[in-house]
């Protein structure tokens, strides 16, 4: 197997760093910002304010994940502070943003600077998807109520269903209406959370997450609801791998349709891969191992991974793409080949303690190859997901 580690997976993560898609996080000071980063990355880092001084004070970016990102969050400062002129930030943000989420406590009805930011940048790009997060519900609830379960909005701005507290429902609708004279033709999304701590005593404490990604998922253009799919799941075991598995395999897609002499190769993005992923799940890649997982793909499948071969072969052994020749098709070939190489690793790795039925590991691989193609393709109709600087 190649050397899968230091100096050779930095240019995995700047290549897929290259091709991710960045989520723009605007809002005042305060209003929730950086706490759905960690809701949505478990970034631990990501600090979280007190509720009344600002905290982030300079625009940041998590990648999601660190290793091969698939997704960017942009966390900025705050709006609406005395003597802090947003322009540079704004200009900064804007030039890497794909979708922007604006986040406003749900009470906070001053929002004219947020509401100009945003009213600015929509004249520039008015087919930006945007989403509004509406933070904080709970600060709307008389006193002992608890959170409606299960969660009762619905994607449609327009209603708010009869069992939400009157108090919220007054509020919510109010804030929705000052986001109606904007312009653009992108449809504006409204997601109610509310991000509480233990010790708040709300349950679920990430009231809305859920509803945030699929909100997210189905504003973005495809490129982003791909990544946004694959963000971890609270319990993070079923899902354990899925994010790096996609961040490698675009990584391998891209190296091979802008080839960069001695960079990142396909096989070394795979090598690393699979590193990463017995990391995962604490386990390791003995000769025993790496045999029995290199059987269950089929003859010659990591013999390519292992040498520095590459998978351009791997063209003619797949029937829809042998036919198609070209650089688009060798990148959707690395890319499908990657893909389905982590997920049946993945799969193995999680079950390898207990024993693993071949057979199983081989029909991973295949349906994972099958997606891996539609995954693709929704990539190539996806004109955004190409540009992304
Ligand atoms: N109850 C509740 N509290 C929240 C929610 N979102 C954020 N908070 C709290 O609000 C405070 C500020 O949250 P942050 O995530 O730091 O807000 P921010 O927008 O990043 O703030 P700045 O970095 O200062 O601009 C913290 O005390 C959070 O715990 C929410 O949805 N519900
Ligand atoms: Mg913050």
């Amino acid at each position: 197997m190649a050397n899968t580690s230091g100096e050779d997976s930095a240019p995995i993560a700047d290549r897929a760093r290259d091709l991710a898609p960045v989520v723009w996080l605007l809002g005042k000071v305060q209003s929730g910002k950086t706490s759905i980063v960690r809701a949505l990355t478990h970034a631990t880092d990501a600090e979280i304010g007190n509720g009344f001084r600002a905290c982030t004070r300079t625009a940041r970016v998590f990648d999601f994940p660190s290793d091969a990102p698939i997704i960017r969050f942009l966390d900025t400062r705050g709006l609406g502070e005395a003597g802090y002129d947003p322009a540079e930030d704004i200009a900064f943000c804007e030039e890497r943003a794909h979708l922007i989420l604006v986040v406003a406590r749900a009470r906070d009805m001053q929002l004219e600077p947020v509401l100009e930011t945003l009213a600015a940048v929509r004249l520039r790009h008015p087919d930006w998807p945007v989403v509004v997060v509406q933070t904080s519900l709970h600060e709307n609830y008389a006193s002992g109520q608890a959170h409606v379960l299960p969660y009762p909005f619905t994607p449609d701005e327009t209603i708010l269903p009869e069992v939400v507290p009157e108090e919220l429902v007054r509020v919510l609708r109010y804030q929705r209406s000052l986001f109606r004279p904007l312009l653009g033709s992108a449809h504006i999304r409204f997601v109610p959370i509310d991000f509480t701590q233990k010790g708040d005593g709300f349950e679920p404490i990430d009231y809305g997450r859920e509803p945030l990604i699929e909100a997210l998922i189905a504003a973005a253009p495809a490129a982003v609801s791909i990544a946004l799919a694959e963000l971890p799941d609270p319990s993070g075991v079923s899902q354990a791998g899925n994010a790096h598995i996609l961040g490698y395999a675009l990584a391998a897609g891209a190296s091979d349709a802008v080839p960069i002499a001695g960079v990142v190769t396909v096989p070394i993005a795979q090598a690393a891969m699979l590193h990463k992923l017995a990391s995962i799940h604490g386990v390791n890649w003995d000769r025993r191992a790496y045999a029995e997982f290199g059987g269950a793909l089929g003859a010659g499948v990591l013999v390519r991974t292992a040498s520095s071969f590459g998978l351009r072969q791997l063209v003619k052994l797949i029937p829809v793409y042998g036919q198609t020749a070209g650089a688009a098709a060798a990148a959707a070939t690395s890319f499908a080949a990657t893909y389905a190489i982590g997920k049946a690793a993945n799969y193995f790795l999680a079950r390898r303690r207990r024993g693993v039925e071949v057979k199983d590991v081989t029909a991973v691989y295949h349906r994972a190859l099958r997606e891996a193609f539609r995954v693709s393709k929704a990539r190539e109709e996806s004109p955004r997901a190409a540009e992304i600087p």
